[in-house]
């Protein structure tokens, strides 16, 4: 079965399942689908672009970047610098049902790697783009305030290094300009797209959850406070779009026309694999979940993994929508305590948060049963596509494991930042052995 039937098959059988843990997925359930799609001309527009020599923005010299005599006087003054190496690589990755697409990376992973600082530290960053590389790269910092006219293109064979000062506390994406903004949508959509998370000067804040009693026959309020110390996850959300071949398709984008839906690079990439179908059911071949695409230990560091999370424990996720459509941030059977964004709260016990394009939400969350959650994309197109992760909270299956006992996956637990608590980690990850050799070293694992 080719990669395309495949991916249609499997979205086939999520259709009819719907995303409750189902019984075991079988081949025979599948049906694959073809959708008929009307062509746009999309060279036009391209081609304005790439005659133009690119989009030439222009911004007041104001927003310049830190040169850097001024970032050694800063940092003299009491400034905290915080070194960021970026190298652009375009490599092919996995993608689910088989088969690779051609994907361009910063540092051999998708998303790229997590950046953290606290408010007010300065960010030197340096994008090198190696001789191999077929065409320049740039970045845009969204938690920078500078225009990307100070940074541009780094041709091949060359690197650059820009710096700034995180003023504003929340989290914000980093992705590659393309160059001088032309393809910039390709080498997005491709997976050169990461995260910065900048923690409040002054730190996070306790939360409180509104639940009811009983007291004396009468049903009253009670408040449950949480503390800001938290266990923490980033799931990045975006969208691929390819052609048979696994080439970047951009008339599919222009019609978002989307061939898989990923988190953290992975379409289902946080679901139940063949050991935890033999811890749970006795048998590794049978599916406890109804989209299982990375299921052998062959697959190494593709190989899915839930999220697993103590009941009655505060979790922070930093969800980000790195595509260009829209997240409907819900999970199957909880409600997001708080949503804060840019470090202010905005709503609280709601039942999913809309996340636009290039926005991001800070979601506050406590699993008080034990369970197994599904996170979504409350769009069905992007749920039936990939956008399904598995939390199991406590130890809904009785296999003896207490809180904390089980390992997550690296690409989706953060560096620890202000207020963290650690956890373990397995390598997972959309990335190069080689980076998986590296993640490896870095967890001790
Ligand atoms: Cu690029």
């Amino acid at each position: 079965m080719n990669r395309r039937t495949s991916m249609l098959s499997i979205v086939a059988v999520v259709a009819v399942a719907g995303i409750l843990f189902a019984s075991t997925y079988s081949q025979t359930q599948m049906s694959a689908s073809k959708l008929s799609v009307p062509s746009v001309n999309t060279d036009t527009t391209a081609q304005i672009v790439s005659d133009m020599g690119g989009l030439q923005l222009q911004m007041p010299g104001a927003f310049a970047a830190l040169s850097p005599d001024e970032v050694d006087a800063m940092a003299k003054a009491g400034r905290h610098v915080v070194d960021v190496q970026l190298t652009a690589q375009s490599v092919d990755l996995p993608i689910m049902g088989g088969g690779k697409y051609h994907a361009m990376t910063f540092n051999g992973q998708v998303p790229a790697p997590t950046i953290r600082v606290t408010q007010g530290d300065i960010i030197r960053m340096t994008l090198t783009v190696p001789s191999s590389e077929a065409t320049p790269h740039g970045n845009d910092m969204h938690a920078s305030q500078i225009s990307a006219t100070n940074f541009g293109k780094v041709l091949p064979g060359t690197s650059k290094t820009y710096a700034y000062i995180a003023e504003s506390a929340g989290q914000f994406k980093y992705h590659c300009s393309g160059v001088d903004v032309a393809a910039m949508d390709q080498h997005v959509l491709s997976g050169m797209y990461g995260l910065t998370i900048v923690d409040p000067l002054n730190g996070y804040t306790p939360f409180v959850a509104e639940k009811t009693d009983v007291v004396n026959g009468q049903v009253v309020l009670k408040h449950l406070r949480y503390e800001p110390d938290a266990k923490e996850f980033v799931l990045e959300y975006n969208q691929l779009y390819l052609t048979a071949d696994g080439s970047y398709d951009q008339t599919a984008m222009f019609l978002h026309n989307t061939t898989q839906t990923v988190v953290n690079g992975f379409a289902f990439g946080y679901t139940p694999n063949a050991d935890i179908n033999k811890l749970v059911k006795g048998d590794a071949n049978k599916n406890i979940f109804v989209a299982q695409p990375w299921n052998s230990a062959d697959l190494k560091q593709y190989q899915g993994h839930p999220l697993f999370v103590d009941t009655g424990v505060h979790y922070r996720l930093f969800v980000e929508n790195q595509g260009n459509m829209p997240v409907f941030f819900h999970i199957v059977g909880e409600q997001l305590d708080r949503v804060v964004q840019g470090n202010r709260i905005q709503s609280q016990a709601t039942e999913s948060w809309e996340i636009g394009g290039s926005q991001g939400a800070t979601v506050d969350v406590v699993f008080d049963e034990p369970g197994a959650y599904v996170a979504v994309n409350h769009d069905y197109a992007a749920i039936f596509t990939g956008a399904a992760t598995v939390f199991v909270a406590g130890d809904p299956f009785k296999l003896g494991y207490g809180p904390g006992d089980m390992p997550n996956p690296s690409d989706a637990v953060p560096p620890l930042g202000k207020n963290s608590i650690p956890q373990k980690e397995i390598v997972h990850c959309l990335c190069t052995d080689d980076r998986a050799a590296e993640i490896a070293k870095q967890i001790g694992g």
